[in-house]
């Protein structure tokens, strides 16, 4: 299960319903041109939390449809309702998900034990592996060492996507769990987490960054620190680009720009203006052509 995931995108039209046939051409897309390993679904870059039980499976279901077995498939199927997680978890077992993902139960401050069970039960319902969404900056859920030593006890907890600048703490996960899969979560900060030995990374940006993401991969694993920093620097500054602009709308309108109907996001974010628009037509020049 190791490599680049892409946090796939939700192809929407403009009242906000998912769109089936520009969810197929993302994954094509993903699959051709990033050659990506795999696909992580339902995550926030899907807009996943914006979604109805319905709307979420369907998109299981088209993006299953679609990838086959060519690449490796991660659920995303975290939730406040445990039962909707349950229900998601289920759904795409039966797909033939390669493993579940599910984000830290937010919103309420749940406490450390609630947690532990919201991952225990998922698993025991659905019968599949799971990995950890952490992203502390979005759900107020910090973990320390100590928690990941408990809910790592459960060995069908493979790994963690590990969305944080916590390098100290990633450096601790690293060397307790060398048996887990770390999956670094901001894009920006890949070469920092490949060079303390994670597995892989999960990232929304590699929808259309997916070849200098593996060009960083590989350069890492030829100890070629010096240049894989040159290649991080043009995707941070391409990444600067896209948060500056708004980011999923920025990666849709770059995706559109390469024929891929990428489509809208879902409101409450809100509709890409005509500066937006040039702007990303710009950021698709300076990097893309
Ligand atoms: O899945 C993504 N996280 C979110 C990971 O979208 C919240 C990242 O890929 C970021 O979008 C990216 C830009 O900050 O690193």
């Amino acid at each position: 299960m190791k490599g680049i995931y892409s946090a796939l995108l939700t192809s929407f039209d403009r009242e906000g319903n998912i769109n089936e046939k520009g969810i197929r051409e993302i994954v094509r897309y993903n699959i051709d041109k990033m050659k990506v390993d795999g696909l992580y679904v339902g995550g926030s870059t899907g807009e996943n939390f914006m979604l109805s039980t319905d709307e979420k499976k369907e998109i299981f279901r088209i993006v299953k449809d679609e990838a086959k077995d060519k690449v490796k498939l991660i659920a995303q199927v975290g939730s406040i309702n445990l039962k909707e997680s349950i229900e998601l978890g289920k759904f795409s077992t039966e797909l033939g998900y390669d493993s579940l993902s599910a984000v830290t139960p937010f919103y309420y401050k749940f406490s450390f034990d609630e947690i532990k069970d919201y991952y225990d039960t998922i698993i025991r319902e659905c019968k599949n592996k799971m990995i950890i969404y952490s992203i502390p900056a979005l759900t107020g859920v910090n973990m320390s060492i100590e928690n990941f030593k408990e809910l790592f006890k459960n060995e069908d907890i493979i790994g963690v996507k590990f969305t944080a600048p916590d390098f100290y703490l990633l450096e601790r996960i690293r060397k307790e769990f060398s048996d887990k899969l770390i999956f670094s979560g901001f894009d920006e900060m890949l070469l920092s987490a490949l060079v303390l030995g994670v597995d892989g990374a999960i990232g929304s940006t590699f929808n259309v960054n997916g070849i200098r993401t593996r060009e960083i991969f590989e350069l890492v694993k030829d100890n070629k620190i010096k240049e894989a920093r040159e290649v991080q620097h043009i995707t941070n500054d391409l990444i600067t680009d896209i948060l500056n602009n708004g980011l999923y709308q920025t990666i849709k309108l770059i995706l559109e720009e390469f024929g891929v109907e990428a489509g809208e996001c879902k409101r409450p974010f809100k509709e890409a203006t005509q500066e937006m628009k040039k702007r990303a037509k710009d950021i698709f020049l300076k990097y893309f052509s």
